[in-house]
C-alpha cells in the first residue's frame, strides 16, 4: 500500500493537526507495529470515557493496535459501552442504530467495493452482546447468510452494561443482575456455533488474557473477511460495574472465564487457513515489506 495519501504535502505540516502529523511520523499510519510494542508509538486511540479498569476498554485499545490497515478501515458500532472508546480513535467510526450494525456494514462494504475496486477497505463491526445477539440478531445472522465481506466482533460482557444491568442472551443461566433479580432462566447462546452454521469462514472465541494471541486473531479475522466472506470473533470483555469486579481482579476474572466458557477456539475454512498461513510466512520472511 502506498503511503502517499496519508503523508503530508510539503509545507502543510505546520497547518495539519498535531495528532495527525504524529500519527504519520510516529504512529500506525503506513506502518505496522507488533502488539508487544504497544506504548512505544503514537496510538490510534489515546483517551476514552469508559469506566476505569474496564476490560472492554483494554480490548478496544488492542483492537485498534491490531488493525492491519488503519488508514483504510472503517469501524461500525452502536449503542453500548464499546462505542464510547471506539468513537474516540483516529479511524472513521459510524454509529449504527442499535441492532443495525451488520446491515449498515453490509451496505458500506458493498459501496466501498464499487467506489474503490482496486483497494482493500476493511469494514469491522464491534458491538455488544445485546446489540449483536439480541436486538440485532436478525441483521447479524442475515449478513452471515449473505456472505458479506466484513468482520463482526462481539464484545461480550454478558449483560447490558450501558443501560444498567439487564440480562442478555449471552448472560449465563442463573446469573442475577441488577435488573434481572430473579436470575436468568435460559442458557447462554452458543454464538460461535451459530456463526459457523450461518456461513462465517473464520470464527474465534477468546478471552483477552494474551495480547499477542488476541492481536493475531483480530488481524486474521480482518484479512480473511477481505477475500472469503464473513468472519466473527466472540470476545469476553468483562464489566466491572455490573459484575462487581474490582479493577485489580479484572485479569484474574478473565482467566477464570477462559477456563469456563471462553477457552480459546479458532476455526476456519481450509482455503482461509492456507491463505493466512501463506501471508504469515511471507511476513516472517520480509517483515518490512508486508502490510496486508
Ligand atoms: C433501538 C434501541 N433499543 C434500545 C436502546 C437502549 N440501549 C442502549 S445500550 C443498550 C444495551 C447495550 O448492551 P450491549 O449491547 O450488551 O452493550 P454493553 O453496553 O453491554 O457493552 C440498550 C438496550 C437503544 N439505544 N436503541
Ligand atoms: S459499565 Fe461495564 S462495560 Fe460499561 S464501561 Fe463500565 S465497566 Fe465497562
Ligand atoms: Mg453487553
Amino acid at each position: 500500500m502506498s503511503l502517499k495519501y496519508v503523508s503530508i504535502t510539503t509545507g502543510f505540516e505546520d497547518y495539519m493537526p498535531k495528532d495527525y502529523v504524529d500519527l504519520v511520523k510516529y504512529g500506525q499510519f503506513g506502518k505496522e507495529y507488533d502488539i508487544q510494542e504497544l506504548g512505544t508509538y503514537k496510538e490510534l486511540l489515546e483517551e476514552h470515557p469508559m469506566c476505569a479498569g474496564c476490560f472492554m476498554a483494554y480490548f478496544v485499545r488492542v483492537f485498534y493496535a491490531s488493525l492491519p490497515n488503519p488508514e483504510d478501515s472503517i469501524v461500525i458500532g452502536t449503542a453500548g459501552c464499546a462505542r464510547l472508546a471506539l468513537s474516540q480513535a483516529a479511524v472513521p467510526f459510524i454509529y449504527g442504530n442499535y441492532g443495525d450494525t451488520n446491515a449498515v456494514a453490509s451496505g458500506l462494504k458493498r459501496a466501498l467495493k464499487i467506489r474503490f475496486p482496486d483497494k482493500e477497505k476493511d469494514v469491522i463491526v464491534v458491538a455488544g452482546d445485546g446489540g449483536l445477539m439480541d436486538i440485532g440478531f436478525g441483521m447479524t445472522m442475515h449478513s452471515w447468510f449473505r456472505g458479506e465481506n466484513f468482520t463482526t466482533i462481539m464484545v461480550d460482557n454478558e449483560v447490558y452494561g450501558n443501560t444498567g444491568g439487564q440480562e442478555s442472551g449471552m448472560t449465563r443461566k442463573g446469573i442475577q443482575l441488577k435488573m434481572a433479580p430473579k436470575g436468568k432462566k435460559f442458557d447462554k447462546i452458543n454464538a460461535v456455533e451459530l456463526a459457523k452454521a450461518s456461513g462465517c469462514v473464520y470464527v474465534a472465541r477468546i478471552s483477552p488474557t494474551n495480547p499477542k494471541r488476541l492481536s493475531k486473531t483480530i488481524k486474521r479475522a480482518i484479512l480473511a473477511a477481505r477475500h472469503f466472506g464473513p468472519t466473527f470473533i466472540h470476545a469476553y470483555t468483562s464489566c466491572n460495574i455490573e459484575y462487581s469486579i474490582p479493577t485489580e481482579k479484572v485479569l484474574e476474572d478473565a482467566r477464570k472465564r477462559e477456563k469456563e466458557d471462553f477457552s480459546f477456539y479458532e476455526w476456519m475454512r481450509d482455503d482461509v487457513k492456507e491463505y493466512l498461513e501463506q501471508l504469515e510466512n511471507k511476513k516472517q520472511q520480509t517483515p518490512s515489506e508486508v502490510k496486508s
